[in-house]
């Protein structure tokens, strides 16, 4: 219904219209208020008009009318509280088997990189009907990943990653807007969402590929020295990086926190902040030296071997390693995580 009518963008993904459907329900509540407010003004001044020879008289105090007037409203706020934080919450929560995609944002364009390893410029491709997760960074200053026709909106920010998730429902192209004033090219900060049939898609796919993220971080983690420290068993300086990711971490200070995407970023460009208990402070930071898509790589890298179905536990890789076995080298190229394969 709302297709025709030009005030509204496409609906184009599974959020679309649990968005639009508490936005239309704003509006009505809104309308019917402010119509109520305006009938009884005009209602009231017609009524108690001043007639020459009638004098006002004060009217005072009525409980019932009170109550009325207060608990209405409530119940129709905490509605729309309750509502609005449902559809927040599913928003905010990209399901577990989500496709990822890692996106940097800069004065002033987007960079788009595929687990897979196409990489794009101010374009997004996805499959319809499949989730996709977005992992996001800046550069440089705020930018905000907007996506009208799926109603979502993310502010990117530097320094960290942000996500959101979407479904498309309908094959298109799709305006992608910067939604957050970022210096004097802001306005020319804008994409397509290229939504595609998965045949299609595939098709664009296999065109464009470079080799998976996971593969160039691996490559990265070997040319950095990384693997110096963080060997396949545990007879390195550093953890082992099998298996780290999504699990929980001590902490020498006594905190345990959980190994996402944040925190591999954090331990590559600042691994002083959060010091892995029982480890020295030996590893040196790589601020500066990697870019962000490099760390993008490096972490989708951590992440495949963290996902991959541990080739033979940490265990056994040590025993290897102390017998010698020369095919140890299969614990460092691991399979691409299931998510990352287009159905
Ligand atoms: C000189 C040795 C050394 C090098 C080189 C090194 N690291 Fe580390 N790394 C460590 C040590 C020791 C720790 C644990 C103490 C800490 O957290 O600082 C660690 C911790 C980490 C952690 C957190 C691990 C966990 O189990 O929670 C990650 C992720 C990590 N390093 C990634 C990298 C990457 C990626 C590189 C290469 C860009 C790298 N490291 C290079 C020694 C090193
Ligand atoms: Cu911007």
């Amino acid at each position: 219904m709302l297709n025709n009518f030009p005030l509204w963008p496409d609906q184009a993904s599974t959020m679309a219209s649990r968005v639009d459907a508490l936005y239309i329900f704003l509006l009505l509540v809104t309308g019917a208020m402010a119509l109520l407010v305006f009938a009884c003004v005009a209602f009231f001044a017609a009524r108690f008009r001043h007639r020459p020879g009638v004098r006002a008289e004060q009217i005072e105090g009525s409980n019932a009318l009170e109550i009325t007037w207060s608990a209405i409203p409530f119940l129709i706020f905490m509605a729309i509280f309750g509502w609005g934080a449902f559809v927040f919450f599913q928003e905010r929560t990209p399901p577990a088997d989500a496709a990822e995609v890692y996106v940097v944002a800069k004065q002033w364009m987007w960079k788009v990189e595929h687990a897979e390893g196409q990489r794009e410029i101010n374009e997004l491709h996805v499959p319809v009907g499949r989730d996709v997760k977005l992992i996001m960074t800046s550069q440089d200053v705020i930018h905000s990943f907007y996506i009208p026709a799926f109603r979502i909106k993310q502010d990117v920010l530097p320094g960290r990653y942000t996500v959101e998730w979407f479904r498309a429902t309908k094959p298109g192209v799709y305006h992608l807007f910067c939604a957050e004033y970022c210096g004097t090219q802001h306005s020319g900060m804008v994409g397509s969402i290229v939504v595609q049939q998965p045949a299609d898609y595939e098709a664009w796919m296999n065109g464009a590929s470079t080799g998976p993220l996971s593969a160039s971080g691996e490559k990265i983690f070997a040319e950095l020295g990384c693997s110096t420290c963080h060997r396949s068993d545990t007879q390195g300086r550093g953890p082992n990086l099998q298996g780290v990711f999504g699990k929980p971490v001590q902490l020498d200070d006594g905190r345990t926190v959980t190994a996402d995407e944040n925190y591999l970023r954090e331990s590559i460009l600042d691994p002083g902040s959060k010091r892995v208990k029982g480890f020295q402070p030996i590893m040196p930071t790589f601020q500066g030296l990697v870019s962000e898509e490099q760390v993008n790589d490096l972490v989708a890298y951590i992440k495949a071997i963290s996902l991959s179905k541990p080739i033979n536990g940490a265990k056994t890789s040590a025993n290897r390693a102390v017998s010698g076995d020369s095919s140890d080298t299969e614990g460092q190229t691991p399979p691409l995580p299931s998510g990352s394969k287009v159905q």
